[in-house]
């Protein structure tokens, strides 16, 4: 990591006027990075560390006084495991300096109030009961954001961004993640050809797709305005229910349902894989800073379901 421009000192790119009508989106150099992909064929950012300017994106948002909405779920051993860290290490990285208001999702709520998260944060924490299967504590994720955009979030928050638990922030996610709609490009997959991407392959499924999309997006993470949102939570919701009464379930669950939609409605902004980043492929010479990272999995603890 070392030799690589610390954040806080970049001031790339020179030149940049923030003026109203001029969106802090045209201030992004994508041709500062040669080494990987800045911008999708329909012309979407690819969000990589070096070619945006975070100062120029926190006070353009900070002229709008925007509400970020932050939603994560933790049920049964993912509660005690992963949702403290996350959430404190959310204090410090996520949005820094912005207004942010944490949507919990908890199978326990004295549990969660016994562990005293008083940070600095509004927490509006909901209770849920624990799926039987753990594809279907993924998968019923899709719809207690769309009911939870509907009945609190459209009204308190601009923009949402969906998380899973199992992950801590090491470096700043920040404003310059913001767009209508946004999906993060799967670590495991960035480097990788379209015949590696695990899509869904079953007619049958709703999250059947035909043909190889554009990338393959990370269901760890996604966001965007609540109303982006609500429209992408709604229809893979939908597609989960369809699925569930023709008795199939899509390959990756949700993750199918999400990959589906962003191929038939394109994210108007994509974040790189520093954005959510697995320590497990270890090193790499283009990504320069870890903004987000997957946790150690205790698959024979976490995997248990009681
Ligand atoms: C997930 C898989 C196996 C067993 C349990 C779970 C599980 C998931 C759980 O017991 N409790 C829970 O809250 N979840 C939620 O679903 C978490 O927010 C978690 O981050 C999300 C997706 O499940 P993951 O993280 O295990 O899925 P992968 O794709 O990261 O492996
Ligand atoms: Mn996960």
């Amino acid at each position: 990591m070392e030799g690589f421009l610390p954040m806080d000192v970049c001031h790339l790119p020179k030149g940049f006027q923030l003026k109203p009508g001029n969106h802090v989106d045209n201030s992004l150099d994508l041709w500062t990075r040669t080494d990987v992909q800045t911008c999708t064929q329909w012309k979407a950012p690819i969000i990589w560390d070096g070619i945006f300017n975070p100062i120029y994106y926190d006070e353009m948002y900070k002229k709008q006084n925007i509400v970020i909405g932050l939603t994560v779920f933790a049920v049964g051993k993912y509660l005690d495991l992963f949702l403290e860290g996350f959430l404190v290490s959310a204090d410090e990285h996520f949005m820094p300096g912005f207004s942010v208001i944490y949507y919990v999702f908890v199978d326990d709520l004295p549990k969660l109030e016994e562990m005293k998260l008083g940070g600095r944060r509004k927490i509006k924490s909901f209770e849920i009961e624990k799926h039987k299967r753990w594809q279907d504590i993924s998968m019923f994720r899709m719809k207690a954001i769309s009911k939870l955009i509907e009945n609190h979030i459209k009204h308190e928050a601009n923009y949402v961004f969906c998380f899973d638990v199992d992950q801590r922030f090491e470096g700043r996610f920040g404003t310059e993640a913001l767009s209508e709609s946004v999906a993060l490009l799967h670590a495991w997959y960035y480097r990788r050809p379209k015949y590696w991407y695990t899509y869904d392959s079953n007619p049958h499924s709703a999250a059947y797709m035909s043909t190889k999309g554009d990338f393959y997006y990370h269901a760890a993470v996604f966001g965007g305005t609540w109303q982006s949102v609500k429209n992408l939570t709604e229809s893979c919701s939908q597609g989960i229910m369809q699925d569930k009464q023709k008795n199939v379930e899509a390959v990756w669950h949700d993750e199918s349902h999400l990959n589906k939609y962003f191929w038939l409605h394109k994210p108007t902004k994509v974040l790189s894989p520093e954005y959510c980043w697995d320590q497990k492929i270890g090193w790499r010479r283009d990504i320069h800073v870890f903004r987000l990272l997957w946790a150690k999995k205790q698959y024979s603890l976490s995997r248990q379901i009681d």
